[in-house]
């Protein structure tokens, strides 16, 4: 009954068969990735590193050993994204994810997105565990972990990278998680947690290959979840998925709300 991996674009019977599932589904959990978030003009993850930053390495500009090698370069891929962000509104996308709250009991939106736009489209349960771009905490986590630090209260030369952390003179860096550091604790636990008790996984617009995250849709599957992806492209995903819905998730999304606003209205016909 399924098929995962078609292509060809979205048939209305393959959203009428997503929309079914979802309407079944008593804990919805979706996990999103920058795909989400491509049609508000913020470039994903690996198309990031193109154009202007295409010539470094992700290893240098997202991980703690890049920041301590030349904390400037990355402060100033940062504020590069910063700008992006700060421009961009929700797509309808995001809006659609949101609008799911009003047809199903619980949905919990899981996302490796920093850039806060589930919270503005209306999303009210949002588990952000690659952190928030907005803020900024001491490097050294001097206070505990994680030291915000308010840089808006700050002034330093931006000519010469990043400001020092106003109580142990550490730098200051981006409240995100980057490679190789440990999710945060609890957000983690929370994910993986969700992942177990999810009947549904709407899995939008992520690669799936970043650990431990690329990892809760095999676990929601082997909870007995059935897994919905919606991706232009295939991932290692895919081949979990119940139902592939291949195209944008900012076109494909409102599809799916809107085939399951009309089942709620008294079926399809
Ligand atoms: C659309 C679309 C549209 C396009 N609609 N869809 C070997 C050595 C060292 C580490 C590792 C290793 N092997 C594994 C690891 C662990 C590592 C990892 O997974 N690496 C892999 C690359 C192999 N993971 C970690 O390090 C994690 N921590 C950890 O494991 O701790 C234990 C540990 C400790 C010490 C040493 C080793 C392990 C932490 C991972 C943190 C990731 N952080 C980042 C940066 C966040 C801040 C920032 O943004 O700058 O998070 S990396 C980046 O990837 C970002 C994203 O959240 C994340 C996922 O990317 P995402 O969202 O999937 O985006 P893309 O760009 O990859 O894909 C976009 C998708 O959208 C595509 O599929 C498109 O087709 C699709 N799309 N348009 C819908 N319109």
């Amino acid at each position: 009954m399924s098929n995962p991996g078609q292509a060809g674009g979205v048939s209305p019977e393959r959203v009428r068969a997503a929309a079914d599932a979802l309407r079944a589904s008593c804990c919805l959990v979706v996990l999103t990735g920058a795909g989400v978030s491509k049609e508000s003009g913020i470039p994903t993850f690996r198309d990031a590193l193109d154009g202007l930053w295409a010539q470094y390495d992700p290893a240098l500009l997202a991980t703690p050993r890049g920041f301590r090698r030349d904390p400037r370069l990355v402060w100033d891929w940062y504020q590069y994204r910063r700008t992006l962000i700060a421009q961009a509104q929700p797509n309808p996308g995001h809006l659609a994810i949101a609008a799911l709250e009003r047809h199903l009991p619980r949905v919990v939106v899981i996302t490796q997105n920093i850039d806060g736009l589930h919270v503005q489209a209306g999303s009210s349960d949002v588990l952000p565990v690659h952190g928030d771009i907005r803020l900024n905490k001491c490097f050294a986590n001097c206070q505990g972990d994680p030291t915000l630090v308010d840089i808006s209260a700050l002034e330093w030369d931006a000519e010469a990278g990043p400001p020092r952390c106003p109580h142990c003179g550490a730098y200051v860096r981006p409240a995100v998680v980057w490679f190789e550091e440990t999710l945060p604790p609890d957000a983690s636990d929370r994910a993986f947690a969700l992942a177990r008790a999810a009947d549904v996984m709407l899995v939008v617009g992520t690669s799936g290959v970043v650990q431990p995250v690329a990892s809760l849709p095999f676990l929601a599957h082997e909870h007995g979840a059935t897994i919905i992806e919606i991706n232009p492209s295939r991932t290692p995903i895919t081949r979990l998925a119940d139902w592939f819905l291949d195209g944008p998730a900012g076109v494909v999304l409102p599809q799916v709300v809107a085939a399951l606003a009309e089942e709620g209205e008294g079926g399809h016909a």
